[in-house]
């Protein structure tokens, strides 16, 4: 099935409230004129890594979606998303009125309601493998999450990765290369992309950003991540955001 998402800009046409070129709504700002069936909420595709998983699971689902871009560090838009996620945390998920904010529950619901998209392996064996390293993406790798943070558009060359990062680094590794040997690739649970894909698209563009060295296996795997199209349609829009973290953004 088509996907086909609406960035919240799209509909705001005639409103009064401004909305910057990528679509962003402005700070302070989260949009109440739309209602489609299935909206995420998201905030920005440079450095959130959790709003880019929960939309990579949204397009493997197949579902048409509206997006919706929240600038979380705002004030009065923090108070705002607090009446869509009561984390006031991204993504948050809401399909016909039912609300998800925390992404392995996105991920578990789109599987029930798209079984068809096999977001997770209909072998329960490998659908338990499945679970166990998107929990332990979703619960673990602080080290790798500090000290590599998400900036789609950074290539910092000679990164000195620190030794408890480099532990994490070293288990994805071999986390990835378990599943490309076990189910035969392309994607970490064969043939169809899965939650665990999802999950992981964000360690990719980590790896990228930073240099990361990796065995020929797993930067196979990061580089057929970066270049799947719903990836590339994420990193353009990226590219296209005015938002910068300084602090973010310094080279470390
Ligand atoms: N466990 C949550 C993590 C979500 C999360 O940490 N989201 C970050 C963005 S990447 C966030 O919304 N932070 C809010 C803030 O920094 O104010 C999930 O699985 O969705």
């Amino acid at each position: 099935m088509a996907t086909r998402s609406k960035p919240s800009a799209t509909k705001a046409a005639g409103r009064a409230r401004a909305t910057d070129a990528a679509g962003v709504v402005a700070k302070g700002a989260v949009s109440r004129t739309r209602r489609s069936v299935t909206r995420l909420s998201i905030s920005s595709k440079n450095y959130s890594s959790w709003s880019l998983r929960g939309w990579l699971m949204v397009k493997l689902a197949g579902i048409d979606f509206e997006e919706e871009r929240v600038a979380i560090d705002a004030p009065g838009a923090r108070a705002e998303l607090l009446l869509l996620a009561p984390s006031i945390l991204v993504p948050c998920l809401v399909h016909k009125g039912i609300r998800m904010w925390d992404t392995l529950a996105i991920g578990e619901y789109l599987n029930e309601i798209a079984p068809e998209a096999k977001l997770l392996p209909t072998n329960p064996v490998h659908r338990a493998h499945c679970r166990s390293i998107c929990g332990e993406m979703h619960s673990g790798f602080s080290a790798l999450r500090a000290s590599l943070p998400m900036n789609m558009r950074a290539r910092l060359k000679g990164f000195k990765v620190w030794s408890k990062a480099q532990h994490d680094i070293e288990r994805i590794e071999t986390i990835w290369q378990e599943c490309l040997q076990r189910y035969g690739g392309p994607w970490l649970f064969g043939r169809h992309r899965t939650l665990a894909d999802a999950m992981f698209a964000p360690v990719a563009s980590r790896f990228t950003t930073y240099g990361v060295a990796l065995s020929p296996a797993a930067a196979d795997y990061r580089d057929r991540v970066m270049a799947m199209p719903e990836m590339q349609t994420w990193i353009a829009d990226a590219l296209a955001e005015p938002d910068e973290l300084d602090e973010l953004d310094m080279e470390f």
